[in-house]
């Protein structure tokens, strides 16, 4: 398994529609293990293929927060929300892609979601609280969607401009 760069907004990659997995192949297999890996290093909680730079529809998360508790990773291909409650649910989310940047953001308080696990295999679950929020961040991203994007125009904009000026200073490093 291998850590890889996480690509930082303001990229033309984030802000592009991911393709559907036609199935499962050992390099998919190997990219999930490199995701969960690049997330628990960050650290984070999600991870979306796109902000690796591959345009493919892959996710993966873990929202134990509990030091003490069990990690529960999941590794979901081609994810689409099937259902929706509508009561929502207001949370401070980051992103990886955006860092040290936090903004609340009000989405639908569960879901339920299917997907295509590392065998191939159809899944599909209810999500609440903290991996309700983190399931629908990442299927953001493979919509080229980040949570800035719920903000209004003026602070996303001045988020965007800290971006631009921590890639410039990162560059001259
Ligand atoms: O997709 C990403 O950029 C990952 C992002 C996911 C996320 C966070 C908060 C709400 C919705 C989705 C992160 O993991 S940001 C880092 C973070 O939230 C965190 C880091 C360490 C411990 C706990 C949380
Ligand atoms: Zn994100």
């Amino acid at each position: 398994m291998s850590i890889r760069p996480i690509l930082i907004h303001p990229d033309p990659r984030l802000k592009k529609v991911a393709a559907p997995v036609a199935g499962v192949t050992d390099v998919l297999r190997k990219l999930a293990e490199d995701m969960l890996e690049t997330m628990y290093d960050a650290p984070g909680i999600g991870l979306a293929a796109p902000q690796l730079g591959v345009l493919e529809r892959l996710i993966v998360m873990d929202c134990v927060k509990d030091d003490d508790a069990p990690p529960q990773p999941m590794v979901m291909f081609n994810p689409e929300v099937v259902w929706q409650s509508d009561e929502q649910n207001i949370y401070e989310e980051g992103c990886l892609s955006i860092p040290e940047q936090f903004a609340d953001v009000e989405r639908p308080a569960e879901v339920a979601v299917r997907w295509m696990d590392m065998e191939g295999e159809t899944r599909e679950a209810e999500f609440d609280k903290l991996w309700a929020t983190c399931v629908q961040h990442e299927i953001d991203h493979l919509n080229g969607k980040l949570f800035i994007d719920y903000l209004k125009p003026l602070r996303r904009q001045m988020i965007t401009r800290k971006m631009q000026k921590l890639k410039r200073e990162k560059a001259r490093l």
